[in-house]
């Protein structure tokens, strides 16, 4: 068969315009490519709903790679055995209770699920700004603002483009980056004690794995909280190489944004 450069970038650059263009008016815009925007990607996308997930560097997984310190391994607990069990993934239990699982087939897997659910992966993809729009005094989160990765990381002064989407889950981490600029953009307050970013605490494992998954909830019309951007903004604790939390929560805001899209 002889090969055609033409048709080469004519395939790729058709297919990804179609995968662009059926995103425009999304179910559901995920920020982050972590442990727990790839666990709802996945969830969502398996029930048939239209989601994609921003990640602004070119790989997946977030701080999961690395484990604890590059020692390649990550402790999940037996309650969220399930999500790395449905995914593939071979783990060992250590002391009761304490599974672990290798860092970097974790989250390959992860990813592999989430993009074969139907999930669409846009990476090298930043979102720098939301949609906001106001009815009856009530204002709601109804869309991303995103620019390719490389022109934010080298300056250039080039416009963004949008997105619209019923939810956004901000699974950005420990930065919580796309709701601070929501929160410094906008005169809003947030579903918190103090209606602001309350801020991450220092380590304390126990506590911040079960309030994870507890403060996942929407924090603004049209926002969920996420992962370690959850604890960041009800001002919990860090955790550490311990991943439960996050399978958890990515597993408990898919529900919930299922819930409210009808299903
Ligand atoms: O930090 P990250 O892995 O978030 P997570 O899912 O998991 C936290 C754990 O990895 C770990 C921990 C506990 O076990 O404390 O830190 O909560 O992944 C966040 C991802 O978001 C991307 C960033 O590159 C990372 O891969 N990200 C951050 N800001 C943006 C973004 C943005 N504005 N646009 C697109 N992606």
């Amino acid at each position: 068969m002889s090969l055609d450069e033409r048709v080469i970038t004519e395939a790729i650059a058709s297919t990804y315009f179609e995968k662009f263009t059926s995103s425009l008016d999304l179910d559901v815009a995920i920020v982050g490519g972590g442990p727990s925007g790839l666990t709802a990607a996945w969830k969502l996308a398996e029930q048939g709903f239209n989601v994609a997930l921003f990640e602004r560097k070119l790989s997946m997984g977030g701080g999961m790679w690395g484990g604890g310190m590059t020692w390649n391994f990550v402790v999940v607990q037996e309650e969220s055995r399930h999500i790395l069990d449905a995914a593939g993934v071979p783990m060992k239990e250590f002391k009761p209770g304490y599974l672990t699982a290798d860092a970097v087939c974790a989250t390959a897997a992860l990813t592999f699920k989430a993009a074969v659910a139907g999930a669409k992966i846009f990476n090298c993809m930043s979102v720098e700004d939301v949609v906001i729009r106001e009815e009856d005094g009530v204002k709601r989160v109804t869309g991303i603002v995103i620019n390719s990765s490389p022109v934010l990381m080298a300056g250039l002064h080039v416009d963004p483009v949008v997105l619209y989407s019923k939810f956004l889950i901000e699974c950005t981490g420990h930065d919580v980056e796309v709701l601070k600029t929501l929160v410094r953009k906008n005169d809003v307050r947030l579903n918190t004690p103090s209606g602001q970013i309350e801020g991450e605490q220092s380590m304390w494992a126990e506590v911040a794995e079960a309030n994870t998954v507890r403060h996942t909830r929407e924090v603004f019309p049209g926002v969920y909280v996420a992962g370690m951007a959850a604890n960041a903004t009800f001002g919990s604790y860090r955790m550490g190489p311990i991943f439960g939390g996050m399978l958890l929560s990515g597993e408990k805001v898919a529900a919930e944004i299922a819930l409210r899209l009808g299903r």
